[in-house]
């Protein structure tokens, strides 16, 4: 009996070692703390609905402020007009750190939710705005702690990061624009106006990625078609470092179609920038898009990820 206990938790243990093995295949030494992660995202979403114009959007602001100034950095702002909604003011957040080039590799989120939820399944709670934990809680959280492990790593690593928060991305649709571009449009206002004005100089921009519902249990992440036709390349790089990590389930080699969000800007001017997005969250745009659907997993494998890419990356033009 004993002997076949012993032999039991042998094969247990060399079974798990294999799976360790297989499952990441490079050193993923990372700080990258989930729980620090879920509880940004939690700080956020107990402050309410982050809606233009509300006191939640108002004090989540200051939050990004005072956090990203606590790891170090120095917290900008780009105080904007929004370029399709009459009267609307924006500000994006912004924050550098040094690498060995003047470069910058791009990190990105945004802040703000949703003021409406006009797919629930609920008619009556459809005017009602969204809690937003996955839908720009969750991304803002994963830029916000890839902050604070990246910062002890200033001047050493090979490219410059620029972490930016936009402001105005999701009341789209709420304001009759028809537009005849990707960029004519009510949502993104953020991202449009920091492109356009040029913030961080198109041609200091090595490429950017662009964190959005990074936090469900069960994230399906495709290549968004308007960068795979003019980026494959980083896709190709970012998906393959993902499947070396482990996180093949997560990081699927297949397109959503074209989605137009916080990167599309940047498209249109030419910068390289890609999507993470998991356009296959049952609660987008719902009211239950809330803290019980994320998951410290998920915000970590996307996190780690990331802090990997910006640790490692040298010339990936020929992914
Ligand atoms: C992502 C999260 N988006 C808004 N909230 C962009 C988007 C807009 C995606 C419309 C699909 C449809
Ligand atoms: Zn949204």
């Amino acid at each position: 009996m004993k002997k076949i206990y012993i032999l039991s938790i042998l094969i247990l243990s060399s079974l798990s070692c294999t799976d360790n093995a297989k499952a990441s295949e490079i050193d993923n030494k990372t700080d990258f703390s989930k729980k620090n992660a879920f509880e940004y995202v939690k700080k956020q979403t107990d402050m309410g609905s982050r809606y233009y114009g509300s006191d939640a959007h108002k004090n989540v602001k200051i939050f990004l402020k005072e956090t990203i100034n606590s790891f170090g950095y120095n917290s900008l702002s780009h105080n904007f007009d929004a370029p399709y909604i009459k009267d609307r003011k924006g500000e994006n957040i912004y924050a550098f750190l040094k690498g060995k080039s003047d470069k910058y590799i791009v990190i990105s989120t945004h802040f703000d939710s949703r003021s409406i939820a006009e797919k629930d399944p609920n008619p009556f709670d459809r005017n009602d705005p969204i809690s937003g934990a996955n839908d720009g809680a969750s991304s803002t959280a994963v830029v916000l702690e890839l902050m604070r492990v990246l910062k002890q790593y200033e001047n050493e690593l090979p490219y410059s990061v620029a972490f930016v928060f936009f402001d105005l991305e999701d009341d789209g649709g709420l304001f009759n624009i028809d537009g005849e571009s990707f960029t004519q449009t009510d949502w993104i206002q953020g991202s449009i106006a920091f492109a356009n004005d040029n913030i961080i100089p198109s041609d200091q921009i090595y490429f950017g990625i662009l964190l959005d519902m990074v936090g469900s249990f069960d994230p399906e992440f495709k290549y968004e078609s308007y960068a795979y036709t003019k980026n494959g390349y980083i896709y190709n790089y970012v998906w393959s470092t993902a499947k070396k990590l482990g996180y093949s389930n997560e990081f699927i080699n297949k397109q959503y179609g074209v989605i137009v969000d916080d990167h599309t800007p940047f498209l249109e001017l030419n910068i390289p920038f890609i999507d993470i997005i998991d356009m296959n969250y049952s609660y987008h745009h719902t009211q239950a898009d809330t803290i019980d659907k994320i998951s410290e997993d998920s915000l970590y494998k996307v996190g780690s990820l990331v802090e990997y890419i910006i640790k490692n990356t040298d010339d990936i033009k020929n992914y």
